[in-house]
């Protein structure tokens, strides 16, 4: 999944693609490079971020989302936390929701989704995009993801959301520490178990500059972290997880494709 963010202040690439015509050209190019699907997003989840009107969301992602998805050849999901953003978006040709409130910020969005026969992302969120990173605490992280994931998959289903068209995502960097996320990653086969395809989304985030710092190097900028996505992305892949969400699509094939090729010959 080829990350297209339509903002102005997106921790990792914001301002970059806030002219359509450029966010769509972006799109087509990480289609170009292997990217399966897009997800185009108008609204920054950086922690500390601002909520933004959903008018303006919409004015935002509408003219993208519409010219990817006659353009683009692979599926577009929009990625919103507001119903009405969603419902546009659908219109306008996308077939998926990625919703980082796993639907519980707008109570309409379940039922927008179902309605509209939509795919939906659920991702796990401890707080808002503005609390998220004050104080993460947990018991044990990878039990309480579990439970809320199993929760929002039921919430989905029972909204008539079908189970094959339902993704469910750790949420690696909304409200954790360090330890957690590495938790998550390292945990991601007992995610799987709730029968449905995970999606995981590592790309530029501050855990690879939290890990860097510990291991004694200098902390790196968001668009420093190609490397630390990579590894954890290919983590997350062997781990089972069956989206990657990455804002780099070539790299990230070319190195799937080079540790595919070695699995060919493995053990023989
Ligand atoms: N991360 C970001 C935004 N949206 N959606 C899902 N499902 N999973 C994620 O990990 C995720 C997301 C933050 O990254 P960005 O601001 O660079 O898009």
């Amino acid at each position: 999944m080829g990350v297209v963010n339509v903002t102005p202040d997106s921790f990792s690439d914001g301002g970059e693609f806030l002219d359509p015509e450029r966010a769509i050209e972006h799109g087509l190019a990480l289609v170009a490079q292997g990217a399966d699907l897009l997800d185009v997003g108008g609204e920054s989840t950086r922690p500390g971020a601002q909520p933004l009107a959903p008018a303006e969301e919409t004015r935002r992602v509408l003219p993208v989302v519409a010219g990817l998805a006659t353009r683009a050849g692979v599926p577009i999901s929009i990625d919103t936390l507001h119903a009405e953003v969603a419902r546009a978006a659908l219109e306008a040709g996308a077939t998926i929701v990625n919703d980082v409130s796993a639907g519980r910020a707008d109570e309409r969005m379940l039922a927008v989704v179902a309605e509209r026969g939509a795919g939906f992302v659920a991702m796990h969120m401890q707080g808002s995009p503005r609390d998220m990173q004050r104080a993460p605490h947990y018991a044990d992280v990878v039990a309480e993801v579990r439970e809320f994931l199993a929760q929002r998959l039921e919430a989905a289903l029972a909204a008539g959301v079908p189970r094959e068209r339902i993704w469910l995502d750790p949420g690696i960097g909304f409200g954790k520490t360090l330890e957690h996320n590495l938790a998550l990653l390292r945990g991601l086969r007992r995610l799987a178990e709730l029968g449905a395809p995970l999606l995981v989304g590592v790309s530029r985030k501050s855990f690879v500059a939290a890990i860097e710092e510990r291991a004694g190097l200098p902390r790196s900028a968001p668009l420093e972290r190609a490397g630390g996505t990579l590894a954890a992305s290919l983590w997350a892949a062997r781990e089972g997880a069956a989206i990657l969400r990455v804002h780099e699509v070539a790299p990230l094939r070319q190195a799937l494709a080079v540790e595919a090729a070695l699995a060919e010959g493995a053990g023989g």
